[in-house]
C-alpha cells in the first residue's frame, strides 16, 4: 500500500493555491468552455460530455507545471507528496483534468456526477475481468490532488470520499452506494466544504465520487492533477500515456526551468494546432512566470 502519512489517505491543505492564481485560472478556463469544439474534443478524449471534463492539456495557457508549481511552494504538500512517491514524481499529464460540475437543476444533457470509484483504477480494463475479482496488484500506486478553483462542497457540488484506506480495487458491482453504505460506517464518509484553492490530496485506493444534493445552487470548477512515483516502471496498461517527472527542491530558477521543460514536453505531445502556441509561451516563460507568481511567498 502507498505510504502515506495520514491514516484516512487524504489531506486537506487550505488555502494551497493563492485566490489571484485561482481567479486567473478560472478566467481562461471560462474563455476556453466558452468556444469549445464539442464534438472534435470529445472525438480526441479531451472532452467528456459526461462529466464535462476537460483535459488539462487542451488549455494550454495553463500548463501542468504551473499548476505543479502553485502546490509544491507548500512544504507540507510538497513533504506528503516525497513521503508518497519518493523524491521523484511523475505526473500523468493526459489525466489532468478540468472538472466541470452542475449544480442538479442545471445539468446539460448528457451531463452526470462521477460515481463511487478509486482513481487506482486508471487504465484498468474492468470488462476483461468477466465475473473475477480484480487482482490483488491491480490498484495503481498514486496520488490525486484536486484544487476547486470556487467554493464547493455546500452549494457548489464537492467531492465525497471514504476516509478510509482500501487494499484493493473494488468491482464495479461493489461500487454501489447501496453497498458502500452497507459496508462503511457512516462517520467514515467525509464531505470537505472547501474554498478556492483549497486542496486535497488523497492516495489512488481511496473511494470518492463527486458530492452533490438537491439543494445545491452553484456550478463548480476544480482542476487535478495525478502524480506517480517515477522511481516504478511504467505499469503495462498505461504504456500509452504521457508522464513530466518533477522533483523536489527549492532552487529559485527551479520552477522557471520546470514550467518551460513540461511545457516543451507538453507542446510536443499536442496537435499541430495548439503546437506552436504553446512552444511560444514556453519560449516567454520568464515573463509570464513573473506575471503569475510574484504575489505568492517563496
Ligand atoms: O470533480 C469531481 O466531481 C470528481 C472528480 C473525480 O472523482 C476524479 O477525477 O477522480
Amino acid at each position: 500500500m502507498l505510504p502515506f502519512p495520514h491514516p484516512s489517505g487524504a489531506l486537506l491543505l487550505p488555502g494551497l493555491v493563492p485566490r489571484d492564481v485561482c481567479a486567473h485560472w478560472l478566467t481562461l478556463i471560462e474563455q476556453r468552455y466558452a468556444t469549445l469544439d464539442v464534438d472534435a474534443l470529445t472525438a480526441t478524449g479531451d472532452y467528456s460530455p459526461h462529466s464535462s471534463s476537460l483535459r488539462l492539456r487542451a488549455l494550454p495557457q495553463i500548463p501542468v507545471g504551473e499548476v505543479w508549481a502553485a502546490l509544491r511552494r507548500n512544504p507540507e504538500f510538497l513533504a506528503t507528496v516525497h513521503h508518497a512517491l519518493g523524491p521523484h514524481i511523475s505526473c500523468a499529464v493526459d489525466e489532468c483534468w478540468i472538472r466541470r460540475q452542475y449544480a442538479p437543476s442545471r445539468y446539460p444533457p448528457l451531463h452526470a456526477a462521477h460515481s463511487w470509484h478509486q482513481d487506482g483504477a486508471l487504465g484498468f480494463d474492468f470488462l476483461a475481468l468477466g465475473q473475477q475479482p480484480p487482482q490483488a496488484n491491480a490498484l495503481l500506486d498514486m496520488l490525486t490532488c484536486w484544487v476547486p478553483l470556487m467554493p464547493c462542497g455546500d452549494d457548489a457540488p464537492g467531492l465525497e470520499l471514504v476516509a478510509r484506506r482500501q487494499e484493493s480495487l473494488l468491482a464495479p458491482a461493489e461500487l454501489t452506494h447501496g453497498h458502500l453504505a452497507a459496508r462503511f460506517a457512516g462517520h467514515e464518509f467525509w464531505r470537505p466544504v472547501m474554498e478556492a484553492g483549497d486542496a486535497l490530496l488523497f492516495c489512488g485506493d481511496l473511494l470518492h465520487r463527486t458530492h452533490t444534493s438537491a439543494h445545491m445552487n452553484r456550478d463548480r470548477v476544480s482542476i487535478e492533477l495525478r502524480f506517480l512515483p517515477r522511481a516504478r516502471a511504467v505499469p503495462d496498461r498505461l504504456q500509452t500515456q504521457r508522464f513530466v517527472d518533477f522533483k523536489g527542491g527549492a532552487h529559485p530558477g527551479y520552477d522557471r526551468q520546470m514550467s518551460k521543460n513540461n511545457l516543451l514536453a507538453v507542446a510536443a505531445a499536442l496537435p499541430n494546432a495548439w503546437r506552436s502556441t504553446v512552444v511560444g509561451q514556453a519560449a516567454g516563460i520568464n515573463a509570464s512566470t513573473k506575471r503569475c507568481w510574484s504575489p505568492m511567498p517563496r
